[in-house]
C-alpha cells in the first residue's frame, strides 16, 4: 500500500497535477485558481506569493462558510454564559445549533447556554415592515426567562438587506435592562468573503464591548490568555488541565468554553498565547497596544510541539521555579506519548496525508501526522489570508481591496491608567535572542516540504481530482468532503469537528490522534470500495461547453 502511493507520487509532477487540476475550467477561473494553487519551495521569508482572501467564483463548491458562521458560529458559539440571540430565518439558527462541537463546562456558577437555539425566527412581514420590535421582544424574552450577563444578537443576510439597525436596538435594551450587556453584530452571511471576516466583526466587538470591562483583581502567579482556541471536541480541557500542572494561569480562553468575566478581566493577563493566528491575531495586537500585554504564537496540537509552547511560556515569565515544572510536566507527560508512536509507526511511517481545513488546523495538524512519520503532500486553507502561508513579514505589503476595506478595523491607543509594559525592551530584547520571538509566524509554508503543493479555498472539483491523482493515505478536510472523498475509496477524517472524537490537542490529545490515524489508515476496508472511474472508466463528466 504504502509502495504503490510513494509509486503514484513519482510519477506525478506536481506541476503537472496543478495543470490538471485547471485543465477544465475556462480561461479567466483557470488563471485565478492558478494563483491560488502554490508548488511549495520551502524557502523561510521567500515563499513564492500565494493569492488567498479573495472572492470565490461563483458556481464554484467552495468548502467555506459565510460570515456569520464565523461570527456566530466560531467566535461567540463557545461562550457559555452570554446568550447568543440570532436576529433572522429560524434555519440560520438551526443549522448552527450545537454542529461545531465547541465542548462547554457550567463550571460552579451553572450558566451555559450553549445547549439552547435563540432566534427571532423572522417571516415574511418582518422583512416587509421590518424586524426591530421583534428583535427587541426577543431580547426582552430571555432576559425575563434566564437573567443572563450578556446577550449577544447576530444579524444573518436579510437583516442587511432590510436595513434593521440593530446597534441601536442592543442600547435601547441594554440601557433599559440595566444589568445586561446587550450588543450586536453585524455579521451579514455576505458581508466578507468568507467565515475569516466574521471573526473579525466578532472579535472587534468583543473587544469594544467587554474586554477590560471588569478591574476586579484576578489571581494566580504566571497569568495568560489562550487566544484563539475553541475547545473543540474538549482540546481546551485538555490544555487547561496541562496548564494547571504547569502552575499557569489562564485567565481566558478566546473563546473555547469561556465567560463574559474572562474576556471582561482578559486585560489582567502578562502575556497572550496566540493558538489560531488567522481568527485572533488582530485581537493579540489590540490588547498589547491597549494594554501593553506582548503576545506569542503557540500550538498546542503535536506532542511535541505542546512541549515547545509550553517551554516557550515558561522562558516568557524568566522564573526558574515554572521552567523546572514546566520540565518536569513534559517528562511525566511524553513516556505514553513515546509508547503510543512506537507501537503505531511501523504501520503509519511514509504514508501520505492531505489536509484542506479552515484557516490554522491544515497547520498545526502537520505536527501530529509527524510525530508518527506520516507526509504531507498537500494542505491549504479556506479561509486563511497571505500571511498564514508565507508568515507575517508580508503584512506591510498586502493588498486591503474592497472586500477587506468592508471589515471595520478598530483605532486602539493605549489605556490612560491602565497600560503596563509588562517587558522593558531591553528584557524583551534579550527574551527574542532566547528564542522567544513576539508578534511572529512563520506560515504554513516554510514547514511544507518542496514540491508540495499549496492549495487555497480548494473546491469539491478539485478535491476529488487531487485525491484521484495523488491517492494520499488519508485525507482531512470537513463533513462537506466527508463522503465525496470516502466513495473514491480514501479514508476520511474531520478536522473541523474531530466527527466523534478528540480532544486532539496536548499530549493525552495527541495519543487520542495517533490511534484515530492508525484505525483509519490500516483499515482494511478501503480496499474493498472501488472508485468509480477503476469500475467505469467511461464515467467522466464534462462541462456543458467542451
Ligand atoms: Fe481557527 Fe478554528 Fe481554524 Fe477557524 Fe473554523 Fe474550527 Fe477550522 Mo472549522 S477558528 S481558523 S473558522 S482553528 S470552525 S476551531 S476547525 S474552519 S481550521
Amino acid at each position: 500500500m504504502v509502495t504503490a502511493t510513494k509509486k503514484k507520487m513519482v510519477q506525478w509532477d506536481p506541476a503537472d497535477v496543478k495543470a490538471e487540476l485547471i485543465k477544465k475550467y475556462p480561461p479567466k477561473v483557470a488563471r485565478k485558481r492558478a494563483k491560488q494553487i502554490m508548488i511549495n519551495e520551502a524557502l523561510e521569508n521567500e515563499t513564492p506569493e500565494i493569492t488567498a482572501n479573495v472572492r470565490t467564483t461563483p458556481g464554484i463548491i467552495t468548502m467555506r462558510g459565510c460570515t456569520y458562521a464565523g461570527c456566530k458560529g466560531v467566535i461567540m458559539g463557545p461562550t457559555r454564559d452570554i446568550v447568543n440571540l440570532v436576529h433572522g430565518p429560524i434555519g440560520c439558527s438551526f443549522y448552527a445549533w450545537l454542529t461545531r462541537r465547541n465542548q462547554t463546562d457550567a463550571g460552579p456558577d451553572g450558566d451555559n447556554f450553549i445547549n439552547y437555539c435563540f432566534s427571532t425566527d423572522m417571516q415574511e412581514q418582518d422583512i416587509i415592515f421590518g424586524g426591530e420590535k421583534k428583535l427587541a421582544a426577543a431580547v426582552q424574552e430571555i432576559y425575563d426567562l434566564m437573567h443572563p450577563k450578556s446577550i449577544a444578537i447576530f444579524a444573518t443576510c436579510p437583516v442587511g438587506l432590510i436595513g434593521d439597525d440593530i446597534h441601536t436596538v442592543a442600547k435601547n435594551m441594554k440601557d433599559k435592562l440595566g444589568d445586561c450587556n446587550v450588543y450586536a453584530f453585524s455579521c451579514e452571511g455576505y458581508k466578507g468573503v468568507s467565515q475569516s471576516a466574521g471573526h473579525h466583526i466578532a472579535n472587534n466587538q468583543v473587544f469594544r464591548h467587554i474586554v477590560g470591562e471588569n478591574d476586579t483583581p484576578t489571581e494566580g502567579e504566571f497569568k495568560i490568555n489562550l487566544l484563539g482556541e475553541y475547545n473543540i471536541g474538549g482540546d481546551g480541557f485538555e490544555i487547561d488541565r496541562i496548564f494547571k500542572k504547569c502552575g499557569i494561569t489562564n485567565i481566558a480562553t478566546f473563546s473555547g468554553n469561556s465567560t463574559y468575566d474572562q474576556f471582561a478581566t482578559a486585560h489582567q493577563a502578562d502575556l497572550n498565547a496566540v493558538m489560531c493566528h488567522r481568527s485572533i491575531n488582530y485581537v493579540a495586537d489590540m490588547l498589547e497596544t491597549k494594554f501593553g500585554i506582548p503576545w506569542i504564537k503557540v500550538n498546542f496540537i503535536g506532542a511535541n510541539a505542546t512541549a515547545k509552547s509550553l517551554r516557550k511560556i515558561a522562558a516568557y515569565f524568566e522564573d526558574q521555579a515554572l521552567i523546572d515544572r514546566v520540565e518536569a510536566v513534559i517528562k511525566e507527560e511524553m513516556p505514553e506519548v513515546e509508547t503510543a508512536v512506537a507501537d503505531i509507526r511501523s504501520r503509519t511511517e511514509g504514508k501520505t496525508a492531505m489536509l484542506f481545513v479552515g484557516g490554522s488546523r491544515a497547520h498545526h495538524y502537520q505536527e501530529l501526522f509527524k510525530e508518527v512519520g506520516m507526509k504531507i503532500i498537500s494542505a491549504g486553507y479556506e479561509f486563511a489570508h497571505r500571511d498564514d502561508y508565507e508568515g507575517r513579514q508580508v503584512l506591510p505589503n498586502l493588498k486591503v481591496d474592497a472586500d477587506s476595506r468592508n471589515i471595520e478595523e478598530i483605532e486602539v491607543e493605549a489605556d490612560a491608567t491602565r497600560f503596563k509594559p509588562r517587558k522593558t525592551p531591553v528584557q524583551l530584547v534579550a527574551l527574542e535572542d532566547a528564542g522567544v520571538k513576539f508578534k511572529h509566524y512563520d506560515g504554513l509554508a516554510p514547514d511544507m516540504e518542496e514540491g508540495t503543493l499549496i492549495i487555497d479555498d480548494l473546491n469539491q472539483y478539485e478535491a476529488e481530482k487531487l485525491v484521484e491523482i495523488m491517492k494520499p493515505d488519508i485525507f482531512c478536510a470537513g463533513i462537506k468532503e466527508k463522503f465525496s472523498i470516502m466513495k473514491l475509496g480514501v479514508p476520511m477524517k474531520q478536522l473541523h469537528s474531530y466527527d466523534s472524537g478528540g480532544p486532539y490537542a496536548g499530549f493525552q490529545g495527541a495519543i487520542n490522534f495517533y490511534h484515530e490515524i492508525d484505525r483509519l489508515t490500516s483499515s482494511k476496508v478501503w480496499t474493498y470500495l472501488k472508485a468509480p472511474w477503476q469500475e467505469s472508466p467511461e464515467l467522466t463528466a464534462a462541462y456543458v461547453w467542451e
